[in-house]
Parts: C-alpha cells; structure tokens; sequence
C-alpha cells in the first residue's frame, strides 16, 4: 500500500487528497500525520524522505518517495488506464503543466511566502528567518495572481480549458491558504468567484472539507 505522509488541514496536502477523491483511489493509500508546528518535516528523518522538508511526501509501494504536489499528482493520475488531471493530448498537458505552475508561482506559493515570513507562521521554532517586506510583496502578488485569475475565467469554464484538472486543484488550494491566512479575495472578481462555488460543490472538495 502507498503511504502519504500529510498534515490532514494544510492547503498543499489538500491538493494530493483531492487529486486522490477525483481519482477514486482513496482506498490505496495511508495517511501519516506529521506535525508542522512542531517542526517534525525539518528533522533529518523527515529530510532523508524530502530534501525540501515539505509535506506531502508519498511513499510508492517500492519504498521510493515521491515530492512535490504535481509531481505526486502525475504519478497518481497514470497509474490508470486514462489520466484524467493532467491531460492527454499534447495541447492539453501543455496547457494544464503552464497553467498549474502559474497558479502556484502567482497565487499560491506568493501566499504561503506571506504566511511563513510577515505572519507568525509556524512560531519561532520552526520559523527561523523571517523577512516581513518580503512576505508582504508576496501577499501583492498573490492579489495580482487573484485577478488574473479572474480575467482567465471569464473566457473559459476552468482554469486550463474547457475541463476540471490539477491546476484547478491548485487555485482551490490557494483559495484554502487565503482562508487560513485571512487574505481577502476581491467579491468583484466575480468569475474566480463563480468558479470556486463550483469547486466546493465538486465531491472531491467536499469531502477533503468533511475532514474537519
Ligand atoms: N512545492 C511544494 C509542493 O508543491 O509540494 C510545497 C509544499 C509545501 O509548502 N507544503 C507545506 C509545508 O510543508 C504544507 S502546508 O503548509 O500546506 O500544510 N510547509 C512547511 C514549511 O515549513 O514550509
């Protein structure tokens, strides 16, 4: 069996738990629980698994482990006969691939920015450098990311066509770390909006918020 090391409320590991209820493949894997604030993904037995020291982490039936949301979500979208997040056609791979990294490079990684360096984050220990001017130019970008967002939405249904796919699970999860951090998302940027509402209304977001 597949075991994913995660911190059941964090915004990134939402995204592999999503990926993994519109994949049905729940089932297949096991959840290990470690804790950020106490600084559990920074020690050496967490960093041999992740040289990152971010979570989540899976680890593959062969003892291999694997990092990085999109990474993990690739890798759990082929092990099907037809990968249904990331696309199947060269226009669409490429367009998911583009549109997936720019919601993390624009909105949600910009988000996660602010939350470790102009917020107290995960507390002293685990927050060792801080730069405040720094956290609050990323909080900027993520509200320029929101808005670009919107402007994309208003000419198709989802953010990288015509179909649901792991950039849209991306913008959710910025969505989840604007929630945690307390960062507003602009009632005119209708169409993000719009769409959102409809991701909370798809099961596989559902049930990742009935995780309470
Ligand atoms: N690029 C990584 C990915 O896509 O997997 C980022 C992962 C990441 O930042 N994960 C957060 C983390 O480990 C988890 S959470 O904040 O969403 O719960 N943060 C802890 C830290 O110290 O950076």
């Amino acid at each position: 069996m597949m075991k994913i090391y995660d911190f059941k409320r964090g915004p990134y590991p939402a995204r592999v738990r999503i990926a993994l209820a519109e994949l049905g493949l729940q089932k297949k894997v096991r959840f290990v629980e470690v804790d950020l604030r106490t600084g559990a993904h920074k020690r050496p037995e967490f960093v041999e698994k992740n040289y990152s020291g971010t979570l989540p982490v899976l680890e593959m039936e062969d003892g291999s482990f694997l990092s990085e949301c999109t990474a993990i979500t690739e890798y759990l979208d082929h092990l099907g006969a037809s990968p249904r997040l990331t696309g199947v056609s060269a226009r669409e791979r490429g367009m998911i691939h583009m549109m997936n990294k720019r919601a993390e490079i624009e909105f949600l990684d910009p988000i996660s920015v602010y939350f470790h360096h102009a917020t107290p984050g995960l507390g002293p220990d685990v927050e060792v450098y801080q730069n405040a001017e720094w956290g609050r130019h990323m909080r900027d970008k993520a509200r320029l990311g929101a808005r670009h967002f919107d402007k994309v939405l208003s000419g198709r249904p989802y953010i990288a066509g015509e179909s649901f796919s792991m950039a849209d699970i991306t913008v959710v999860a910025a969505f989840v770390f604007a929630a945690i951090v307390k960062l507003e998302i602009p009632a005119h940027l209708c169409h993000l909006h719009e769409w959102h509402e409809r991701m909370l209304a798809r099961p596989s977001v559902q049930t990742w918020r009935d995780l309470g």
